[in-house]
């Protein structure tokens, strides 16, 4: 399956109204394996612009998203708290910008690769979000603005978290250690390295 070259632009807001299910994500794609997601430009004031759900070994290149109310990319998002993973897919070449909340923002998502994106201009300049049921994706690139990553999973089910493998010039921010307690997050920042 390929879903390429789609434009979703605010003249979709009237449907969006009608089916509000719908409305929450301009390209929703669950339980699917090796598909590609490219070139598709999504506008306009969708709550997430790349919703995937329990999406597996798949490519999504070369989307625009801009002005999404939440994030630009949000995995593994359900209601009723449906269990599911994204895993071992590359995002590459995208770019989201304006997004209320994070370029992307990963949830329960293994081994995935970020690369070349630009998730510069974004709220509060964060990029990327990786939450702690993330583990063992790799980061790279040099436009990713802010990564926050607090990936504390075992993807593999081997007793052992996996942490994800941030590279590239990006600000990188890790999680507060668990036996702080403190309400402000320490923020450990490392210098840029090259590729
Ligand atoms: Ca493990």
């Amino acid at each position: 399956m390929t879903t390429a070259g789609l434009t979703l632009g605010p003249g979709a807001t009237r449907k969006r109204k009608e089916d509000s299910h719908a409305s929450q994500r301009a390209i929703r794609v669950f339980d699917a394996d090796n598909v590609m997601i490219a070139d598709n430009v999504v506008s306009g004031p969708w709550r997430n612009g790349f919703s995937p759900f329990r999406l597996a070994n798949s490519q999504i290149q070369r989307n625009q998203i801009t002005g999404p109310v939440v994030d630009g990319v949000r995995t593994s998002s359900a209601g009723g708290g449906a269990l599911g993973q994204v895993v071992r897919n590359l995002f590459s070449s995208n770019r989201v910008a304006g997004a209320g909340r994070a370029g992307v923002f990963a949830q329960r998502a293994c081994a995935n690769q970020f690369a070349s994106n630009d998730l510069r201009g974004n709220a509060a300049d964060l990029g990327l979000v990786l939450n702690d049921s993330t583990g063992a994706n790799v980061v790279a690139g040099v436009e990713n603005a802010v990564v926050v990553d607090n990936g504390a999973f075992d993807c593999d089910d081997d007793g052992r978290t996996d942490p994800n493998i941030i590279t590239g010039g990006v600000t990188h921010r890790q999680p507060a250690p668990p036996d702080t307690g403190g309400a402000a997050p320490a923020r450990r920042q490392r210098v840029p390295q090259p590729l």
